[in-house]
């Protein structure tokens, strides 16, 4: 269990590992690869994970973010991928969500229970440590990220995201206000849409990306897929290239690259939804879907 000083020597730790790597990670050619979607402070889901990790002997481990607020054990929940991160060389990658972000804390519930859990000073240690974290990272086929694709030049669409851009921030000051990390961390796929459209929903500068803004940033990419989080799905949601979308994926279904090239995936992993909680373990020429 988490002391006060404990917990914040962990933060500054972690911080201190994450400003020698990129805000963009090359995860090489390394399977298996296990996935997780958002967790929004519930430690079951990130206990079933790790079985899950151990079972496959997995080689490496992509969280795509939102690991607080909701939920009530978001510091349990950090605490552990953080000493999971910390513990595994270079096989844990911990990318960045939109709720790594003290503001949305202070409203969906991290912040008050960060501050009753270990006291005011804890927060800008927090803050640091979310405005360090790498924002999205790719292999051979995939790339990840918390939200998708962004329009660099919301006017000139077809102007698509290079990889490059992200992996050149440079460190010491936090990137969220950047229109472009911005939306990395909060647009959401539409398959219905060629393009961008302004997301009016969630507001705040964040759009939908199309079928041809995210085949667009595949191409110029060498990339195959995206798999995402940030949206309430039941466990996961594909979308096609084509505008339709698979719902329906059952707990060990095997998927082949083949099936999902130029697709968009969603991976939902919390409980506050009464969905199911998705992972996918990446092999090398197909994905298993299960559910923790
Ligand atoms: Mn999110």
């Amino acid at each position: 269990m988490h002391s006060k000083s404990n917990f914040l020597s962990l933060v500054d730790d972690a911080v201190e590992k994450l400003q020698k790597g990129p805000f963009h990670v090359n995860l090489g050619n390394s399977y298996p690869v296990a996935v997780i979607g958002d967790i929004h402070g519930f430690y079951d889901v990130f206990e079933a994970f790790q079985n899950l990790i151990d079972e496959y002997s997995v080689k490496k481990v992509v969280f795509l973010g939102d690991y607080v607020d909701r939920g009530y054990e978001g510091v349990e929940v950090l605490e552990s991928i953080l000493n999971f991160y910390l513990s595994e060389g270079d096989k844990v990658v911990m990318l960045r969500g939109n709720h790594e972000d003290l503001r949305m804390n202070r409203v969906y519930g991290f912040y008050g229970e960060l501050v009753s859990k270990l006291g005011s000073k804890a927060a800008p240690h927090i803050g640091i440590l979310y405005s360090n974290l790498p924002l999205s990272a790719s292999n051979k086929n995939a790339f990840f990220v918390h939200g998708g694709v962004p329009c660099v030049d919301c006017i000139n669409v077809e102007k698509a995201l290079k990889i490059s851009y992200v992996a050149g921030l440079k460190r010491g000051r936090d990137h969220i206000a950047d229109k472009v990390v911005f939306q990395m961390l909060w647009n959401d796929p539409d398959g219905s849409i060629e393009w961008f459209e302004v997301n009016s929903v969630r507001g705040g500068g964040s759009y939908y990306y199309g079928r041809r803004a995210w085949t667009n940033f595949l191409n110029e990419n060498g990339l195959d897929f995206i798999i995402r989080g940030h949206e309430v799905v039941d466990g996961i949601l594909i979308w096609r290239d084509d505008g339709r979308y698979v719902s329906k994926v059952k707990n060990r279904e095997v998927m082949y690259y083949d099936y999902v090239y130029h697709n968009v995936i969603t991976l939902f992993s919390s409980r506050y939804h009464l969905g199911r909680a998705g992972s996918l373990i990446l092999f090398k020429d197909e994905m298993e879907f299960f559910e923790l």
